[in-house]
């Protein structure tokens, strides 16, 4: 039986991004080799992640998918090498979720919140793994042509809320279960900005709630440059302590020891 997902990890708590795809959000290729992908792992760790995140499919915006042969393909050589570093499987398929938690992932980080794949709430509910649910808007090939909201913020929660329902109606416990809002995923850099000044509001649906702001483009935008594909570390570490301060739980980066670091120094201030 696992502990409810706040003590398992308790805030601040930094995951490390392991992506074994040659076409990634911001390290695209760098961990495609199964080899560089378990020594990168192992550095996290080191650095002080508390858990790596594991992903055989781009997520980047434009990007296509891949077949679940494919996923399996990169990741369970990599999965099969990290014996006793605690991993989470990103993906939406059962097929894949299924293999990582036969191998030892204990959270499976689903961008589509249970939407992919009508099997993946069994196989995490069966499984007693914890569980990601993140808000996207359409799907990564189209989800950046146009997004539009009334209130992005109020439909993000109402979103998170309802599948966070449809989660615990399928079996998987609520103690399990973290949100996350999706930065860059069917937004624009001001929906984005917008959500996170009023990321309280998604903190306040009671669940953990988990961020990837790390690299994201918003920052390299905000910066101005209106073509960046990415984001500078001064940026995503700003913008980690920001999600800190209004009550973000988990936070999903490339560069851990200076999360690490940045997130320790926050939370040592009083409040
Ligand atoms: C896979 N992936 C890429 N960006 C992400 C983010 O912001 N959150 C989560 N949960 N997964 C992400």
């Amino acid at each position: 039986m696992r502990p409810p997902i706040e003590e398992r990890f308790p805030r601040p708590a930094v995951m490390g991004v392991v992506n074994v795809t040659p076409d990634s959000f911001s390290d695209g290729g760098v961990n495609f080799r199964p080899e560089d992908a378990v020594a990168s792992a192992h550095g996290m760790v080191e650095e002080g992640a508390v858990i790596v995140d594991v992903g055989g499919e781009s997520t980047r915006p434009g990007s296509a998918g891949v077949s679940a042969e494919e996923e399996l393909r990169r990741v369970v050589p990599v999965l099969e090498e990290l014996d006793g570093v605690p991993v989470s499987i990103d993906t939406a398929k059962a097929e894949v979720a299924r293999r990582a938690l036969d191998l030892g992932a204990e959270l499976v980080n689903d961008v589509t919140a249970l939407r992919g794949d009508p099997e993946l709430a069994e196989v995490v509910a069966s499984s007693g793994a914890y569980l990601c649910l993140m808000h996207m808007r359409g799907e990564p090939r189209t989800m950046q042509n146009d997004p539009t909201y009334e209130d992005v913020t109020a439909e993000v929660a109402s979103f998170l809320e309802e599948r966070l329902r449809f989660a615990v109606d399928a079996g998987i416990p609520e103690e399990r279960i973290c949100l996350d809002p999706g930065f860059g995923f069917g937004k624009t850099v001001e929906q984005n900005f917008e959500l996170l000044g009023r990321l309280g509001e998604i903190v306040a649906l009671g669940r953990p709630v988990l961020v990837g702001l790390s690299r994201k483009r918003s920052l390299g935008r905000i910066l101005g440059d209106p073509e960046a594909t990415t984001g500078p570390l001064s940026a995503s570490l700003a913008a980690a302590v920001e999600a800190y301060e209004r009550g973000a739980a988990i936070f999903r980066v490339h560069d851990v020891r200076e999360h690490v670091e940045a997130l320790t120094v926050a939370a040592a201030v009083p409040r």
